[in-house]
């Protein structure tokens, strides 16, 4: 190793021998060599090297003790505060093909872009190398993952959220298989935040399966594991035989049965993905990410490939989200970020409680109600996207199989978005094939969890859409095929919970538990359920008593008529929408095309039938 004894010390140095990994060798000296940290430190799975990085953490100032045990305090930049779409690009090589939603960056070009950035870029400070394992241990779905950082926050978050895979690297038998994350937060102001955000970059590079990320903190953009490894995951189960979602897990249980069925969830950020996950008298497997694969039985099987929870803070209150806000509000190694502490105590918007006038929050030490930012515009008391990070193993509810190396039985798939006018709040797909036309026709309206205006309808196919490192037509294919594959499908649902009459939601926030409970028992046939040309929806008689069992509340005929009614005109204006995007991309398979055209002519031929716009579900 070419590297100073000074800045790798020999005892950090064996460490990294004991793998026996030439690959991790050559990536530490080339990134130390660039980047020119002055101390180079190897973590490793032992307690004494983990409670290191958290220590560091409150060393740096990078995050700040309050007064609940366990608990610290974050805060990104203030114009950091979420996914930075526009400086994220993947870099391609001539003959890869990219879908049109994409941005892309020559290889070459990129490449030599950012190492110039990232040149000097950890200058003064201490560099953490640190071995993950993005799945279960010993298990056939997980990948292994090196994080090279010099932000002791995303060391600390990650040994949070992911399972620590030291051991794992070992196991490799000095295999190049493996992903790595280079991060610097760049030269930093006086309240610890990037100075230089000019010169933010997130760039993968799926040619050698590693991303470059550098002058940023917010997790969404800086964290290895998280949003970068997901495209690496996407790219490389597109080109293999499995499937890398943007999906919760959860158990399902029916009231006053004893089973359990498992599904996942795809939903664009922000539409309530994590609490849907956190249901009371569910359990939770993952909110964010899943590998999925054909099992040797031919069911379908999914691991979490983490282990906690970056989940967003804004409107987390005792009564829609009882589990979470228990932990939120008890002693725990727990990260908040992004939001206001006035006297050790942390608040946020939407917590059911009064919030104080003052404090420290994600613009300043010292932030007033009524203060303005540099263009005007007054600071709230907390971000929008501001977020805690913590074990899923401190929730209640967290499923007993979290850590096992097959995963789970995958039952039933949900699809959601944020649809104010369109779609009704639950349906179940005509057939895995129109299934993956729901899941590849979501949208969702933007919210605060990516930089940009908020309330713009976007399409998001799976709720992957900002990921989607591989074009469009392959995407759905391996969707296709994975199905194919299967002995037994996974039944496939969507979910809207935002849909508005007059300006008002016409779901409460907790139904969403009535309508995990009906596609649990569509799963076990014990529905039945109404046709209609955009799938099965549910009936009145089975809804009023599940409404009865789980909240004690009576469901009138009217409520569900407004809720389950199909908008036929909107449903044809949307199709228009996917026509236009679909018709230019290339390589889309027929079969995927067809039904498009199916769904407009079924939906053209109701309207025929009923000489309406909108159907009633009691007339069907
Ligand atoms: C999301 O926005 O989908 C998240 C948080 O899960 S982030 O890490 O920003 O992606
Ligand atoms: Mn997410």
């Amino acid at each position: 190793m070419n590297i100073d004894q000074k800045v790798l010390s020999q005892k950090n140095l064996e460490k990294l021998q004991y793998l026996n990994n030439p690959k991790v060798l050559k990536v530490v000296e080339e990134f130390t060599l660039l980047c020119k940290p002055d101390k180079v430190t190897v973590i490793t799975d032992a307690q004494e090297d983990i409670d290191y990085v958290r220590e560091m953490a409150l060393r740096t100032g990078e995050e700040r003790k309050i007064a609940m045990e366990g608990h610290t305090i974050h805060y990104d930049g203030y114009s950091d505060q979420a996914r930075d779409k526009g400086n994220t690009s993947v870099l391609v090589t001539p003959g890869m093909k990219m879908s049109k939603v994409i941005n892309t960056r020559p290889r070459e070009e990129g490449v030599k872009e950012v190492l110039e950035i990232m040149d000097g870029a950890m200058a003064g400070k201490e560099v953490l190398v640190r071995f993950f394992s993005l799945g279960p241990l010993d298990s056939k779905f997980s990948i292994c993952a090196l994080q090279i950082t010099d932000s002791s926050y995303v060391a600390h978050s990650e040994d949070i959220l992911y399972r620590s895979g030291y051991e794992e690297f070992k196991k490799l038998n000095g295999s190049e298989d493996f992903f790595y994350f280079i991060h610097s937060a760049g030269e930093l102001d006086e309240r610890g935040n990037t100075k230089n955000v000019d010169k933010r970059r997130i760039f993968m590079d799926l040619k050698e399966s590693r991303v470059f990320t550098v002058n940023n903190q917010y997790a969404g953009n800086s964290l290895g594991l998280k949003k970068l490894a997901l495209r690496l995951a996407i790219y490389k189960a597109n080109n293999e035989d499995w499937l890398t979602e943007h999906m919760f897990i959860m158990g399902i249980k029916p009231v006053n049965k004893e089973r359990i069925s498992y599904f996942t969830g795809a939903f664009p950020s922000a539409c309530g993905k994590t609490s849907t996950a956190m249901v009371p008298g569910q359990t939770i497997v993952g909110d964010d990410i899943a590998y999925l694969r054909v099992w040797d039985d031919g069911t379908c099987h999914a691991v979490n490939i983490e282990q906690g929870i970056f989940g967003i803070i804004t409107d987390v209150n005792p009564k829609d989200d009882p589990f979470i806000y228990e932990v939120l509000a008890t002693p725990r190694e727990l990260i908040f970020s992004n939001i206001l502490i006035n006297d050790g105590k942390p608040y946020w918007l939407n917590m059911g409680k009064e919030l104080p006038d003052e404090g420290t929050n994600h613009y300043s030490d010292s932030w007033k109600r009524g203060d303005t930012d540099k263009d005007g515009k007054e600071i709230g008391h907390a971000h929008k996207n501001a977020r805690y990070t913590v074990r899923i193993n401190e929730l209640s509810n967290v499923d007993d199989n979290l850590h096992n190396p097959d995963g789970v039985p995958v039952d039933g798939f949900i699809y959601g978005g944020r649809d104010s006018d369109t779609s009704v709040p639950v349906f179940q797909s005509l057939s895995w094939e129109h299934g993956v036309y729901v899941g590849a026709t979501i949208e969702s309206e933007t919210t605060a969890a990516t930089i940009g205006k908020v309330g713009v309808r976007q399409f998001s196919p799976m709720a992957n859409l900002d990921f989607l490192v591989v074009q469009l037509g392959k995407y759905i294919k391996n969707h296709m095929n994975f199905g194919k594959r299967l002995k037994k499908l996974p039944l496939v649902f969507a979910t809207n919970y935002f849909i508005k009459e007059n300006g008002e939601f016409l779901s409460e926030k907790v139904d969403k538990k009535v309508w995990l409970i009906w596609m649990e028992g569509r799963v076990h046939g014990e529905y039945d359920a109404i046709e209609t040309p955009i799938g099965y929806i549910p009936k009145y008689e089975d809804l009023k008593p599940l409404f009865r069992q789980v909240f004690n509340k009576d469901y009138s005929r009217e409520f569900y008529e407004k809720q389950f009614s199909i908008r036929i005109q909107k449903f044809l204006e949307k199709i228009e929408r996917m026509e236009k995007i679909y018709g230019e991309e290339e390589d889309i398979p027929q079969a995927f095309t067809n039904i498009l055209k199916d769904q407009k002519e079924r939906l053209l031929s109701f309207r025929n039938k009923f000489g309406k716009d909108v159907v009633s579900p009691f007339e069907i």
